[in-house]
C-alpha cells in the first residue's frame, strides 16, 4: 500500500500544500490505493512534502512522484491527451507551481501579521507553545530567505500580485466552460491546478490574490466541483 506522507488536514480542504494536495488528488483520481501519514518536513528526504513510500520505495518531490505513479501503475495522461496537450497541460502545470504558487507563498509568510499568525497555528499549532514559536521562527526566516531567492521577494507586493492575477486570469480564461483543465476527463493538470486553486481561494489567507480569484466564478466552481468528486468528505464549501 502507497503511504502518503503530508501535513494534517486543516481548513476543510485536503491539505495547506498546494503540492499534497496535487499528490492526494492524482492518487484519487486514478484509484490508486493508499493510506496517508500525518508529518512535518523535519522528517521528509528533501526536507519538504509530500513524500510517498510504495512498499520501500521512497519518492519524493510532487513531479517525481506523480511521474512515478505514472511508470509504475499507468499513465492516464498519455492515454487522453495528444502530445499538443501535453505540451499545454504541461506549462499550464509549471505555472501554477513555478509562478503562482510563489505569489501564495509570500501571503502567507512575508505579508500581513494575521496572515503569518493563521499560517503558524495551521502549521505548527499542533507542537508545544515554545518548540512552535521556535521552529515557526526558523522556518519562517528560512521561507523569507527562499521568497528572495525565487526573486519574487525582490518585487512589491502591489507588483507581484499583480502578476498572480494574470496567471489565475489566464487559469480562469483556459478553463472556460470546461469540466476540468484538459477537458471532459480528469488528468494530473487537475491534480496541480485544484492544488494550488483551493488554496488560494478556499484557506483563510487573505490577500488581493484571493480577492481576484473569487471573482472567477468557474474557477470557484472547479474547486467545489473537484471537491465534491474527490473530497466529497471534506467540509470546504467555498
Ligand atoms: N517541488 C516540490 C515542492 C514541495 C514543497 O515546497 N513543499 C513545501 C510545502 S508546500 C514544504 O514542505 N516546505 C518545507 C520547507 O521548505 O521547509 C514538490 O513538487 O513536491
Amino acid at each position: 500500500m502507497i503511504k502518503l506522507y503530508q501535513f494534517a488536514r486543516t481548513w476543510g480542504i485536503p491539505n495547506l500544500s498546494s503540492f499534497c494536495v496535487k499528490v492526494e488528488t492524482y492518487l484519487r483520481i486514478n484509484k490508486l490505493p493508499y493510506e496517508i501519514v500525518e508529518t512535518l518536513p523535519l522528517k521528509a528526504p528533501r526536507g519538504k512534502l509530500p513524500f510517498i513510500d510504495d512498499d520501500g520505495r521512497k519518492v519524493s518531490d510532487s513531479r517525481l512522484i506523480v511521474n512515478y505513479l505514472k511508470s509504475a501503475y499507468g499513465d492516464n495522461d498519455a492515454a487522453l491527451l495528444s502530445l499538443e496537450q501535453q505540451g499545454i497541460a504541461k506549462a499550464y502545470e509549471r505555472l501554477l507551481e513555478e509562478h503562482l504558487y510563489w505569489g501564495c507563498m509570500v501571503s502567507r509568510w512575508n505579508y500581513t501579521e494575521e496572515n503569518w499568525q493563521t499560517n503558524k497555528q495551521a502549521i505548527f499549532g499542533g507542537l508545544p507553545p515554545v518548540i512552535c514559536d521556535v521552529v515557526a521562527a526558523i522556518t519562517r526566516r528560512k521561507f523569507k530567505a527562499q521568497i528572495i531567492g525565487h526573486g519574487i521577494g525582490r518585487l512589491t507586493h502591489e507588483e507581484l500580485f499583480e502578476l498572480g492575477k494574470e496567471d489565475i486570469d489566464s487559469l480562469a480564461n483556459f478553463l472556460g466552460d470546461k469540466p476540468y483543465f484538459m477537458g471532459d476527463k480528469p488528468t494530473s493538470l487537475d491534480a496541480s491546478a485544484y492544488g494550488i486553486l483551493v488554496n488560494a481561494l478556499g484557506c483563510p489567507i487573505k490577500s488581493p490574490l484571493k480577492d481576484h480569484a473569487l471573482t472567477k466564478q468557474n474557477l470557484m466552481d472547479y474547486c467545489r466541483r473537484m471537491q465534491a468528486e474527490f473530497f466529497p468528505e471534506l467540509s470546504w464549501e467555498g
